[in-house]
């Protein structure tokens, strides 16, 4: 069976879109409608025509399409395509935690449950975290999950000359855990010219070590606008497909191959066929915690 043919044929029949996150395997990339962050994914789903939106990427991306386009039918080829970083704290220990800090208010980052984002005063993503606390209205802010994107957050206010408190939870992403300060340091030796830029869920160790640290479609923008032609890059490995198509002429260089997301790749050709044909697995979000995520994730559009 051509699986590429019966998906885009299933995609006509099912008045479907499919969009792909930056971290998925270039075959899902290639066949989807759209390919970008999660926050750029989130807002074409609330945008385009189609009923259904086929969501290639992990659960909590899924939850936050639906939760901006609540009339539209959200499906996840795989249930197991999870994210060790949303799965570092649980709505009950956010509670507990906003109980020892009365006063401070809450940013969570977009790598997180919809019920974690209800609970939650404004949501941030790797490219809008800065600006999100910076402007929201409180000296303490709590920010969830991330221990490395809170460091950068904390760090970027410091040169800002802005002074607020950030309480960090102690989470952080598996993946990126695997690049180490050690690996850029010898391809820098190896490729003296190349811009490293790396991912703010890296450890500080390894951000330090940058040129620049972005989010993954913030790293396609540093791209287009450097007069460079070799890039190291520090993230999950799936971006490296989304810049070679995007800039052939340049070269890129993971930091290590083995930044790969499990959960990422739970999506494959077969499960997204499997998707449309079965018209499975749902995405729902309860209306009260969809409500109360929508604020939060309101609150973040506003910056
Ligand atoms: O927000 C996203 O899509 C994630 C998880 C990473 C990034 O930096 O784009
Ligand atoms: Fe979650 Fe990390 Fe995978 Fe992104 S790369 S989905 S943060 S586990």
């Amino acid at each position: 069976m051509d699986l590429v043919a019966e998906i885009l044929k299933l995609k006509k029949e099912r008045d479907a879109v499919i969009l792909a996150h930056n971290y998925q395997d270039g075959d899902i990339q290639d066949i989807a409608d759209f390919v970008g962050d999660s926050l750029e994914l989130s807002r074409k789903a609330a945008e385009v025509s189609e009923s259904v939106i086929v969501f290639c990427g992990v659960h909590f991306m899924a939850e936050t399409a639906k939760i901006l386009a609540p009339e539209k039918t959200v499906l996840l080829p795989s249930l197991d395509a999870g994210c060790g970083l949303a799965d570092m704290i649980t709505a009950p220990q956010l509670r507990e935690f906003k109980t020892e800090h009365p006063g401070a208010k809450v940013v969570c980052y977009v790598n997180s449950t919809a019920e974690v984002k209800a609970e939650s005063d404004a949501c941030c993503t790797s490219a809008n975290a800065v600006r999100v606390v910076e402007n929201i209205d409180a000296d303490e802010v709590i920010m969830v999950p991330d221990k490395y994107l809170s460091a950068h957050v904390e760090e970027e206010l410091r040169k800002k000359g802005v002074s607020k408190k950030i309480i960090a939870w102690n989470g952080y992403c598996p993946v990126h855990m695997k690049i180490l300060p050690e690996y850029i340091e010898r391809l820098k030796m190896k490729h003296p010219s190349a811009k490293i830029i790396t991912h703010p869920e890296c450890a500080c160790t390894v951000t330090r070590l940058s040129d620049s640290v972005k989010s993954t479609s913030g790293m396609s923008d540093f791209v287009r606008e450097s007069g460079s032609e070799t890039f190291i890059i520090g993230t999950e490995v799936g971006l490296l497909h989304r810049l070679r198509e995007e800039f052939p002429d340049k070269k890129f260089i993971p930091a290590t191959g083995l930044a790969e997301c499990k959960y990422m790749k739970e999506i494959d050709l077969h499960n997204l066929y499997e998707s449309l044909r079965d018209m499975k697995h749902v995405i729902d979000v309860d209306p009260e915690v969809a409500r109360k995520a929508k604020s939060a994730i309101d609150e973040m559009m506003k910056f």
